[in-house]
């Protein structure tokens, strides 16, 4: 099929905006898309919500012409676009200087992270700028390459899923250059670095390391074969279609260097990559009920990388110093650990090194784009998609949750605001029935009665970072209790199941009060603290001293206050959605599994969204506003109406003709039905002001 990608009333496919959709059905609405994916238009729109359904495949339409047209461009020009979305927010954000956001949603692998490449890409192409402003451009582009590599990795459901989340915010002058820019990130998948499932790896860079580091540093940091290393191995899965490790090694040498991370600090990265490595290869047998190391020539080289003695990490994994209290007097004894604990106290330092690296490089993206003093931004929301696998962990659980809340934003802002303006504005319509997932959030975070992240704190403690049959214990008391939203909740011994918007998933507990609580043991916090490396010193400033008793926070708590932190932040921006859809599971171009894409756009909530959007009004603006803009299209309005403005709206739209249906005065607003009733006015007024007339739709642009 041939593109005719230009300008409008040329070759299309389906509808572009479901909102004229002649049945608001689910099937409708999913055979509009199958149609317009299939003629590879992979962007439709519901009003200012944009869908995007994932091509697998490259396509020719994002390139500098694109780019061109785009700009300052009416909605109605061209075809759906996410460059349309990103120009909008763009203009939005100059004109109205006000802060924009977009939340871009979907399961895992429908192709949010490539969507905000797009947008930021787009941006960084359309604002202007000297040197400094390259420079900032050059830094948010390149922080992408950079925590790709150490926070994605192949899973089952995406070859490069992202094991974080992430809201950039680019910072910008009144003018419209980025100047600065800021990375919130969210709770790292770090168990990744110690195991993954069937079919998986853990986080490229491991990969990249090996098969691109040249003679020198494979000989420095004792680089073998990929499936010498237990962290590694496990699954057998090594390689990934569609990457190639060894260039994106340079591409990630490159991005460090755009950060300021050269030389020895680069050094100092590779060296705690490679002591995690080599740190997993230690092993453990059982010697008189205690674990010692299976062979303690594995020893030397993490200890070498991480720059400590041999004997010292050795101490620090097969025990424990524990304070008893006596009498009043509180003695410190060495207890020593099994060959399960010993295996335990390694991962958790492994673990902790690696997430405790990933914030310092993402500490380094952000002094790279720090700039202070800039009041607008554009943020991009890009987070984990709501995934669900053969066996679901704590992981899981805090990834669905995190989508949970945005489906809540979504809910919350344009469903049921968009109806209560209806109400407030006392427009006549029909109100329309949704599912508002808020129960279901409210189940897992609430605090009183308490959701199941507070009785899983409350059972961390309880427990005295005693793990055995912690989990189990959580199950029992789950069921107990009379959870909020307990509807969607059913447990059975070992786990339970929740009914999220997305679906059924069903959580094994094992390993939840472990991965909860998330402990790195003082001993070996001391032992890092004591590391001949500067590097790796300055990454554990923990302060350990015995008298603090504050109440440690858990990993659940953790993500629940960044959760709440990012829907306050979203709410103070004016929103944008992308909504992504993954078409298929054999991540195919042109394949259409009909059922998955009917689950998806039946919750996301789709054909209520284009319901509540037509039943509703296409468009609405303030009476001023509205009468400013069109008062040219009367000699009585223009230049200026002298009686009440409501009167001078009623004169304008009679004298065009409008169709009474078509609009409505609310209280402080006008109401416009349909998208052609607008752009009738728009061309009224554009042909009185021809010469005028491309500045205008730039302006129009922000009417949306
Ligand atoms: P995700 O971010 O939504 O999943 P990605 O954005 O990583 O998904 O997309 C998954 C893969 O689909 C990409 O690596 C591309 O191969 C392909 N893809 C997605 N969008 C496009 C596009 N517009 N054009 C071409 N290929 C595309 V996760 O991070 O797993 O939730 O945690
Ligand atoms: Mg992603």
């Amino acid at each position: 099929m041939a593109y005719h990608w230009q300008s409008r009333n040329k070759k299309s496919s389906g509808v572009e905006d479901m909102v004229l959709l002649v049945k608001i059905q689910e099937s409708s609405i999913v055979e509009n898309l199958k149609k317009r994916y299939m003629d590879d238009y992979i962007f439709t729109y519901i009003g200012p919500v944009l869908i995007s359904v994932n091509p697998f495949k490259q396509m020719p339409y994002f390139t500098d012409r694109e780019v061109e047209i785009y700009q300052g461009a009416a909605a109605y020009e061209n075809p759906p676009h996410i460059y349309a979305l990103s120009d909008d927010m763009y203009r939005n954000m100059l004109i109205e200087n006000e802060s924009q956001c977009v939340i871009i949603s979907g399961e895992s692998g429908a192709g949010k992270t490539v969507a905000a490449k797009f947008i930021m890409g787009y941006i960084a192409k359309v604002s202007g700028g000297g040197q400094d402003v390259q420079r900032v451009k050059e830094v948010i582009l390149e922080s992408n390459p950079l925590l790709e590599a150490f926070g994605n990795a192949k899973t089952v459901r995406n070859n490069n899923s992202s094991r974080f989340g992430k809201y950039v915010e680019i910072q910008f002058t009144r003018g419209g250059e980025p100047r600065g820019g800021k990375i919130n990130q969210f709770l790292l998948e770090k168990s990744r670095v110690v195991s993954q499932n069937e079919g998986e790896r853990s986080f490229h860079i491991f990969y990249q390391l090996i098969s691109g580091a040249d003679d020198d540093m494979r000989e420095g940091l004792g680089v073998a074969n990929v499936d010498y290393y237990w962290y590694l191995n496990q699954t057998g899965t090594y390689t990934v279609d569609g990457i190639d490790d060894k260039k994106e090694f340079q591409d990630t040498l490159h991005a460090m260097e755009v950060m300021g991370i050269v030389g020895d600090r680069q050094g100092d990265v590779f060296n705690i990559v490679a002591g995690i490595m080599h740190l997993g290869n230690i092993s453990f047998t059982e010697k008189g009920n205690y674990a010692v190391p299976e062979d303690d020539g594995f020893l030397q080289f993490p200890a070498y990388l991480l720059g400590v003695e041999p004997a010292a990490l050795q101490e620090k994994l097969t025990g424990r110093i524990m304070d008893s209290k006596w009498g009043g007097k509180t003695e410190s004894i060495r207890v020593q650990l099994n060959v399960e604990q010993a295996c335990y106290t390694r991962d958790a330092l492994s673990k902790t090194l690696y997430s405790r690296l990933f914030d310092w490089l993402v500490k380094m993206v952000n002094t790279a784009m720090k700039k202070d003093g800039l009041d607008i931004n554009i943020g991009v929301l890009d987070i984990y998609g709501f995934e669900i696998f053969m066996k679901n962990g704590f992981e899981q659980f805090c990834i669905n949750f995190v989508n949970e809340k945005l489906q809540q934003i979504f809910i919350e802002l344009t469903l049921k605001a968009e109806q209560e303006e209806y109400v407030s504005e006392g427009i006549k319509w029909t109100p329309i029935d949704y599912f508002n997932n808020k129960i279901v959030c409210e189940l897992v975070e609430s605090k009183r009665p308490p959701g199941i992240m507070s009785i899983l704190d409350d059972i961390c403690f309880q427990m005295h970072g005693q793990s055995e049959g912690a989990d189990i214990k959580l199950v029992e008391k789950l069921g107990g209790e009379p959870l909020p939203g307990k509807e969607y909740y059913v447990g059975f011994s070992g786990g339970f199941t929740i009914q999220h918007y997305a679906g059924k998933v069903t959580y094994d507990c094992n390993g939840f009060c472990e991965k909860n609580r998330d402990v790195l043991f003082k001993d070996c916090i001391e032992l890092m603290q004591a590391s001949q490396n500067q590097f790796i010193r300055s990454l554990f400033p923990d302060d350990i001293s015995p008298d603090k008793k504050t109440r440690p926070t858990t990993a659940g708590s953790k993500i629940k206050t960044q959760a709440n932190d990012l829907v306050g932040r979203l709410m103070k921006c004016t929103p944008h959605y992308i909504r992504c859809i993954k078409p298929n599971e054999t991540k195919k171009p042109h394949d259409w599994e009909e059922d998955r894409v009917r689950h998806q756009v039946e919750y996301l909530g789709l054909k209520e969204n284009i319901r509540v959007r037509r039943a509703g009004y296409a468009f609405r603006r303030e009476f001023a506003k509205f009468l400013r803009r069109y008062a040219l299209l009367t000699p009585e309005t223009y230049p200026r109406w002298t009686g009440p403005v409501q009167d001078g709206i009623r004169h304008l739209m009679m004298s065009v003709n409008m169709e009474p249906d078509q609009w409505q005065l609310g209280k402080t607003k006008v109401f416009i039905k349909s998208p052609e009733s607008l752009f009738l006015l728009e061309e009224l007024r554009e042909r009185k002001y021809d010469a005028y007339a491309r500045r205008i739709q730039k302006a129009w642009r922000r009417h949306r």
